[in-house]
């Protein structure tokens, strides 16, 4: 039997594109539900009662049932479709020690920085500031660990890949972070992934109205 998917997400959501992309890797299809998030309705109760009592984004729903937090929602998915779950009994605590750092350090700083620098109007540089060092510290990380493997867990791609390339696929103004010039090996490993088949960028998975650019140049050079 098939499952139906309804994806409720916003297009600049790295946490909504870990989810299109992992169903697009897998051959499935999702009925794409664009929700306000820059107008607030995440925050309303409304919306959590209905929707999400985290008051996050991304949603799947699956036949009707409504699944929360990419990560294990990447594995369900990873175990029903028999892709991307890690080969072994090696290999999958690894892949779930991945998934956890991406979720508390990797995607957790990366997607605040990029939405402060990008698309909130004022910034506080001292937050700004604060961000950036973590992030400076956890790409490090990360870039060590990739020039000595060609996957985050093992020789094959995980749903851990597929999680923490969910804010480095934006289009590099956004994050203001050049890998090709500065972290090589994370430039190579997300090339590998773009090579996947059923690969799309974010913005071709999540259509939609965007939220308000406010980044200029001015501003990209002082944060
Ligand atoms: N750990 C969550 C993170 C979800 C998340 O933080 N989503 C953002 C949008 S991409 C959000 O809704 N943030 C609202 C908030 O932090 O108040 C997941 O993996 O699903």
């Amino acid at each position: 039997m098939t499952t139906s998917y309804r994806l409720h997400y916003f297009p600049e959501s790295g946490n909504s594109y870990k989810l299109a992309l992992m169903l697009n890797l897998c051959g499935q299809t999702f009925d794409p539900v664009w929700t306000d998030f820059g107008g607030g309705i995440t925050r309303t109760a409304e919306w959590r009662n209905a929707v999400n009592v985290m008051g996050e984004i991304p949603v799947l729903e699956e036949d009707g049932v409504r699944l929360t937090q990419t990560a294990p929602i990447l594995l369900r998915l990873a175990e029903r479709y028999g892709k991307f779950e890690g080969a072994d009994s090696d290999e999958r605590p690894e892949v779930l020690r991945w998934l956890f750092w991406d979720n508390h350090k990797l995607t957790g700083y990366m997607a605040s920085y990029r939405y402060m620098r990008s698309f909130i109007e004022q910034p506080d540089p001292t937050i700004m500031t604060f961000f950036r060092k973590r992030l400076d510290d956890y790409l490090g990380i990360l870039e060590n660990h990739l020039s000595r493997r060609l996957y985050v867990a093992g020789p094959a791609p995980t749903v851990a890949d597929i999680s923490m390339i969910g804010y480095l696929m934006f289009p590099k103004e956004e994050a203001g972070f050049d890998f090709a010039k500065t972290h090589p090996s994370t430039r190579a490993w997300l090339d590998r992934i773009a090579a996947l088949p059923g690969w799309k960028a974010p913005y071709d998975l999540l259509p939609g109205k965007r939220l308000k650019q406010y980044r200029s140049e001015e501003r990209a050079a002082a944060l």
